[in-house]
């Protein structure tokens, strides 16, 4: 049967139960293949290009030998996350499926460490060999000494293995380097997090958008790119405060070129204006919050015209931005951004930014932040037994009285260099490029040298994974099932990862992987029952959703759950100490910290050196796509941003090729500069993710280069242990 409008309209009204709502997006994968007939297949998952997890359809056709080939991507349009469309990224998923330099077979190390030397062995071989190798760790220094880090799903299944074993040291990228430090500071205010898979930010409805850094369209989740884009055409105004001219900037009403790591003293400046001002929403202040009079005194000394000299921005756009705030709220947000790891304060740059959002009354209003989604899920390990209590006290929180469950990678790296207070001796790595991800490389190196086993569960042979013992080829995400997702929108759904085709090569999904190496090591409780898509059957019946549906549509919503905004019967919970608002922390004061953050100067860079900052490629996630032929080919290496003022000053012309040297002198480049008036004169700025060093992957290698070879020094954050990282300077030497 042909594809026609009429008969995709037909099944689709067939298959939503005979309803069909005039405009309502509508998806069936069985229903599109039968209207399309023949030769295709249409597979509802979940785009792993990022973690933003947008709802992706396969198609998938059959070759000319009869083998399946994913031959496109779309966006789901039931999916919130993707609303019909994937980014440039997440159509590009083919060419990580089909990328000729993927990991193909389990690999035993038989040279020295990083020399790159592997024999090829079965899943069999490599289990094994990694199990024997765990079983002599362990009775040699205790089950504390086996560890892992990671990042994204493949995570989830080696957090099982490794707490079965009697572990707690697993620590992710996610939370020291990434979002953790502003999620904890929004727990220590609002008593939840700014949002677990997404920001709850209502983008959409708003009427003013504050973004430090945050550099929306260059950071590119997609459906807040898309809702970023129907405010702007809504006419909402943006305040962007970013040192660059970022594309955000270039949409925004006010563009404040701010001095790097005074942001701190810009918000406590807008708290003191909007409140001695009176344009706070003080009915919501007073129901919701505590603190308001403590805030008030300590927030007294920030004036304008000290605010002015600290950021280096113009008085009157500080005193406009603040009563454009107030005068628009509470249908205003000031977006709580995600990587946070800035300078090394950042748990109190991340409270200013949630109470400055509390005092205009942003949380659970309209245009501001929705409330979390009230879709119930039942917790759900299908009958595998309690994980026993760890050998000894996990290391992974350091001394941070405030760093979460997810860990600390930095400790746990720390740990593993000195041995105390106990060995670490295996770690697995699941899913993260540490020499990428982690500052200060040089010691991520010292910590590899100290194992006496390495993991790497990896689908590329990046420069970590190759550093390995043993490696373990994962399929990619279009090749495995996943389980279910919870996901966070205005109201809350289940989505779902599912095979678009057979694993390539001999590659296995994580779940397998970690449920075998569970047989391997006398865990047979812990290992999957049967298949993970009867176990994922047992998980839907568990949430109450048809898996069939999930399945079949790829997203599905829980009835019930769509409150965003605070009513008369739809109040806020706030799950702090006091059950309020905390304006005023009195378990930040427990722990000798400023109940209500105060600004920090920052150290800037001496003469001649530039502050380095990074970011966001719109068409590369971090160090992962930068082999993706598709994506590689929009952006093949990174450039150097300068300004241009400096650039003359230097006798630099645009595209020339330069090195950096930082503080401690090392040295990275060759790299092309790009010259610019949109960068202040202070700093230099290039994306994140470039300078592979591994030679296997054929395209990336040492293309364009690495900010964290240049990241050597770190500031750890005293609240949350997360690692400012914009603490580092360059100077620019140019190329003979
Ligand atoms: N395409 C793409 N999108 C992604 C990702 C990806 O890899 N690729 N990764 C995702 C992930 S995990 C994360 S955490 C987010 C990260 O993305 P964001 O949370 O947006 O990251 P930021 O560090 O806030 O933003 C970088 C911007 O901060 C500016 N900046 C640097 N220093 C300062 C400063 O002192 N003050 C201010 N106000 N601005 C400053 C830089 O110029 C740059 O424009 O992106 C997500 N989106
Ligand atoms: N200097 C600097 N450091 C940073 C950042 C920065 O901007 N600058 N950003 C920080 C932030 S916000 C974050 S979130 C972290 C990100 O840190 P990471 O998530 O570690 O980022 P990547 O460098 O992309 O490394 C991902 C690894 O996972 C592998 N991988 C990809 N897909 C799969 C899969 O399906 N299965 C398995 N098993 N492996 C897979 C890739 O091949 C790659 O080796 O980095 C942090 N570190
Ligand atoms: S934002 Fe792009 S890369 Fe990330 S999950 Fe969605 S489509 Fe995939
Ligand atoms: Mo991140």
């Amino acid at each position: 049967m042909a594809f026609s409008r009429r008969n995709f309209l037909k099944y689709a009204a067939m298959s939503a139960g005979g309803t069909l709502i005039a405009d309502a997006p509508f998806f069936s994968a069985r229903a599109r293949a039968e209207a399309e007939g023949g030769n295709v297949r249409y597979v509802p998952t979940s785009c792993e290009m990022c973690f933003w997890k947008c709802g992706a359809i396969a198609k998938v056709e059959k070759d000319k030998d009869g083998k399946d080939v994913v031959v496109k991507l779309e966006g789901n349009p039931l999916h919130p996350q993707s609303m019909g469309r994937l980014c440039a990224r997440g159509q590009a998923g083919i060419g990580q499926l089909y990328d000729p330099d993927r990991l193909k077979r389990p690999m035993i190390r038989t040279g020295k460490r990083g020399d790159g030397k592997y024999k090829e062995v079965s899943w069999d071989e490599a289990l094994t060999y990694t199990a024997d190798k765990l079983k002599e760790i362990i009775a040699k220094n205790g089950p504390e000494s086996v560890s892992m880090m990671s990042h994204g799903s493949p995570g989830d299944y080696f957090t099982n293995l490794v707490k079965a074993l009697g572990s707690g040291n697993i620590a992710f990228a996610s939370f020291a380097q990434c979002k953790g430090i502003r999620d904890a500071a929004w727990e220590l205010t609002f008593g939840h997090k700014p949002g677990s898979s997404c920001e709850r930010v209502d983008l959409k409805n708003s009427r003013v958008i504050v973004l430090l850094g945050t550099h929306l369209g260059e950071n590119m989740h997609n459906s807040q790119t898309q809702e970023f884009a129907e405010a702007v055409g809504n006419g909402a105004k943006i305040i962007c405060v970013d040192p660059r001219y970022s594309t955000a900037a270039s949409k925004a009403s006010l563009w404040l070129p701010i001095k790097p790591g005074t942001d701190t003293a810009l918000l406590l400046t807008w708290i003191n204006i909007i409140i001695s001002e009176e344009l706070h929403d003080k009915a919501y202040v007073e129901q919701y919050t505590i603190g308001f009079e403590q805030l008030k005194e300590a927030v007294k000394q920030y004036t304008p015209e000290w605010c002015a000299k600290e950021t280096d921005l113009p008085e009157a756009d500080i005193v406009e931005a603040a009563r454009d705030l107030g005068r628009y709220a509470p249908h205003v947000v000031i977006h709580p951004g995600r990587h946070a790891a800035w300078y090394g304060n950042d748990a109190q740059r991340s409270r200013a930014m949630a109470i400055l959002n509390a005092i205009l009354g942003a949380w659970g209003r309209e245009g501001g932040m929705w409330l979390p989604a009230n879709g119930k899920f039942a917790s759900f390990n299908d009958g595998y037994p309690k994980y026993p209590d760890p050998a000894k006290p996990p290391v992974i929180k350091g001394d941070y009285p405030f760093a979460g469950g997810e860990g600390l990678t930095q400790v746990l790296r720390d740990t593993i260099i000195t041995g105390k207070p106990y060995p670490i001796k295996a770690l697995f790595v699941c899913g993260t490029d540490m020499l990428k991800a982690l500052p200060a490389p040089d010691l991520t190196r010292k910590a590899i040298d100290n194992l006496d086993l390495m993991i790497a569960v990896d689908i590329m042979p990046s420069e970590t994974a190759m550093m390995a013992d043993v490696i373990l080829p994962e399929c990619t995400y279009l090749e495995r099932h996943d389980g279910l997702f919870k996901v966070e929108a205005r109201q809350a759904g289940v989505g779902i990862r599912q095979p678009a085709i057979e694993p390539l090569h001999e590659t296995k999904p994580a779940w397998w992987i970690a449920s075998e190496l569970c047989k391997k090591m006398g865990l047979t409780e812990y290992a999957v029952k049967d298949s993970w898509e009867a176990r994922m059957k047992r998980q839907a019946a568990a949430w109450g959703v048809k898996y069939e549906d999930v399945a079949d549509k790829g997203y599905v919503t829980i009835p019930g759950s769509e409150k965003p905004y605070i009513t008369a019967d739809n109040q806020p919970e706030f799950k702090t100490t006091s059950g309020k608002i905390e304006l005023f922390s009195a378990d930040l004061e427990k722990h000798s910290f400023d109940p209500v953050p105060k600004y920090e100067p920052t150290e800037g860079p001496e003469q001649g050196m530039y502050r380095l900052l990074y970011g966001r490629s719109p068409v590369h996630t971090f160090s992962r796509t930068i082999n993706d032929q598709w994506l590689w080919e929009i952006q093949p290496e990174n450039e150097v941003w300068l300004n241009k003022k400096e650039a003359e000053a230097l006798g630099l012309k645009d595209r020339q090729l330069v090195k950096l040297e930082n503080q401690d002198k090392v040295t990275v480049g060759p790299v092309r500069v790009k010259v610019t008036e949109r960068i202040r004169r202070d700093c230099v700025y290039m994306v994140h993710g470039f300078g592979h060093n591994s030679p296997r992957l054929k395209r990336a290698h040492q293309r364009g280069v690495d900010d964290q070879q240049l990241i050597t020094r770190y500031k750890v954050d005293p609240i949350t242990g997360g690692t400012g990282m914009r603490v580092n300077f360059v100077k620019i030497i140019k190329e003979a």
